[in-house]
């Protein structure tokens, strides 16, 4: 098929699918930018209200000393970054970063922890938890954590606490994550995704780009989340913070491998068109964008955002820069426990919304 074909047949598919091939997948990659943006944002309209940006705002609740080696971190404890490791923050801090971050109009608030899994973390797990369920319950705010690898029951016991997601990325295709990180594999990824999917916790997993990965990379990155058993709920795109002391860094340095902004906005719109549900979030690295390169990146289809006053340990762009360029753009905050097109106040949304149809069989490829 070729990739006008495929795009047709993308934008006809009334359910995701999850079976979408490699040689699809680039065939739909490597469309003219122009008609691939396009057909991007139709996709877009006919799944989101195009008016509409999630805000998340993010904090480091467990900074630095991480065991893992992972070539782009500022937190592994293997990197000569500088950063100095941090005990675990109290509830009392996070519950006041929590209320700025809601005063500021984020609705979903996200926690992360430099850890390689929860593995003999129980008292950790009961504070996070405790966390997650204050913010729940005074702050009304979607809930999402990010603390390596967990077990079933660590993620029964998050869910418990009423946890909205749980963020685990894949992070690069399964054919170059071995020359970003050693001490974990990509299925073990794949493991504690199938975790948190199987007690009912949304799925926020997606990647770095600028890894000096390849455009087969880009493509078998996206196969693998395309092809996952459900497709995200969320899905991070994250442009790489050459952090200095990071491995990643001299690497890209010696191979003179750069990330063309054209690479980023393939990605998003491609992700756009074969998962056409998830919330594609612009997470690290945003702030180096121009403000006409993250306006084209929601014409391609994200529609989230981090902002705040910083990521983990990198910048982040501010809300009050982000309200002042939304509201340029004619965008609008998402409402909380808001995303689906079944979800979406019809009253509300943009004229140009489709509303949602009646689900129809699955059209058959050829
Ligand atoms: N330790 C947990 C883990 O690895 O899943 C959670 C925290 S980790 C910092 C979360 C994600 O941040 C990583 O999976 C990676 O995708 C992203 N990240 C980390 N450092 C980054 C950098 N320098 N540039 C872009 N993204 C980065
Ligand atoms: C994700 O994909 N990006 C966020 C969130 N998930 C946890 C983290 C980005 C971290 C960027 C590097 C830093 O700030 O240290
Ligand atoms: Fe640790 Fe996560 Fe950083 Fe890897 S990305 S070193 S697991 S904090």
């Amino acid at each position: 098929m070729s990739g006008a074909s495929l795009i047709q047949y993308a934008l006809s598919l009334k359910a995701p699918i999850n079976t979408w091939t490699k040689s699809q997948i680039k065939a739909i990659y490597n469309y003219p930018l122009m008609d691939l943006v396009f057909h991007a944002q139709l996709q877009h309209r006919s799944h989101h209200n195009p008016r509409e940006v999630q805000l998340c705002t993010l904090l480091s609740i467990k900074t630095g000393g991480c065991s893992e080696d992972c070539k782009y971190c500022a937190q592994s404890s293997r990197n000569d970054t500088g950063l100095k490791a941090e005990k675990l923050l109290t509830l009392d801090t996070v519950m006041e970063k929590a209320r700025i971050a809601k005063q500021n109009g984020s609705t979903r608030f996200c926690m992360g922890a430099a850890w390689r899994d929860m593995h003999g973390r129980k008292s950790g797990l009961k504070k996070i938890s405790e966390m997650v369920s204050t913010i729940n319950t005074e702050l009304g705010m979607e809930t999402c954590v990010t603390l390596g690898m967990i077990n079933s029951e660590q993620a029964k016991t998050l869910k418990q606490a009423g946890l909205t997601a749980y963020n685990h990325n894949i992070d690069t295709s399964k054919e170059h994550y071995p020359n970003i990180i050693s001490t974990r594999s990509f299925d073990e990824r794949l493991q504690t995704i199938q975790n948190v999917e199987n007690e009912g916790i949304s799925v926020c997993t997606g990647g770095i780009l600028g890894l000096g990965e390849t455009e087969e990379d880009r493509i078998s990155f996206l196969h693998t989340l395309s092809n996952l058993d459900k497709h995200p709920e969320s899905l991070p795109i994250n442009r790489l913070v050459p952090i200095k002391g990071t491995p990643i860094v001299e690497e890209l340095e010696k191979n003179q491998k750069k990330l063309e902004f054209d690479s980023i906005l393939r990605t998003i719109a491609t992700a756009r068109l074969i998962m056409p549900e998830s919330i594609i979030r612009l997470a690290a690295g945003r702030y180096t964008m121009k403000d006409y390169e993250q306006f084209l990146c929601f014409m391609a289809g994200s529609n989230a955002i981090f902002t705040g006053e910083k990521m983990l340990t990198t910048m982040c762009n501010g809300w009050d820069e982000d309200k002042a360029l939304l509201s340029k753009w004619g965008l609008v905050p998402m409402e909380s426990f808001r995303g689906k097109k079944e979800d979406i106040d019809v009253e509300k949304a943009s004229p140009f919304f489709q509303p949602p149809q009646k689900k129809h069989d699955m059209v058959s490829i050829v």
